[in-house]
């Protein structure tokens, strides 16, 4: 069975660039998983713990016959391959990578909540899904993305800056023929 899914990327350590474009690799070069699309990048504010470094984020659409517990396992093991060291829970980090739709199900595992239980309320993360996928439905918000991003608010919206678009043939160099 092919599974969709989107993935939130973040980095706010090092060369953020780097990191986002080696995650992009490693998933791509993964034999159970396609990079389908990318979104641009987007440096943002960070939320949460704001006295840390701007991030660099983006979402990418991925075909995998992986199931949502493997592709956690997956990116879990990508993180710690890309110097990624969990010491404080809302700290810098070089590579985050979170899984926000899995097709349109709900999950509820232990260590795993899909859809992810803070996109809604994310710039970070619903600008760029917006800009690769407006017109996706989620049953668990009865929304689209579309409708999701335009109920951020203009402060929420204002620490999120489109640093490089990655859409199209220059996308990583993935979709070049
Ligand atoms: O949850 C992802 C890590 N993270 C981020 C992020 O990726 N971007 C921004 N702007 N702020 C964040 N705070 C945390 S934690």
């Amino acid at each position: 069975m092919t599974n969709h899914l989107f993935l939130a990327l973040g980095s706010n350590v090092g060369d953020r660039e780097s990191y986002l474009r080696q995650a992009v690799e490693k998933l791509n070069q993964h034999p159970d998983v396609c990079v389908t699309q990318l979104s641009s990048i987007y440096e943002t504010a960070p939320v949460g713990v704001t006295d840390q470094p701007s991030f660099f984020n983006m979402v990418l659409r991925l075909k995998t016959t992986l199931n949502a517990s493997e592709v956690l396992r997956t990116t879990q093991k990508m993180e710690q391959d890309l110097d990624r060291k969990r010491e404080k829970r809302w700290g810098p980090r070089t590579i985050d990578l979170d899984i926000l739709l899995f097709n349109d199900e709900n999950i509820k595992m232990e260590d795993l909540y899909i859809p992810h239980p803070r996109m809604h309320e994310r710039a970070f993360v619903l600008v760029p899904l917006n800009e690769i996928a407006g017109d996706n439905y989620v049953s668990s918000y009865n929304q689209y993305i579309s409708e999701m991003t335009s109920q951020l608010s203009d402060r929420e919206k204002e620490g999120v800056h489109l640093w490089k678009s990655c859409t199209g043939p220059e996308g990583f160099g993935l979709f070049e023929s």
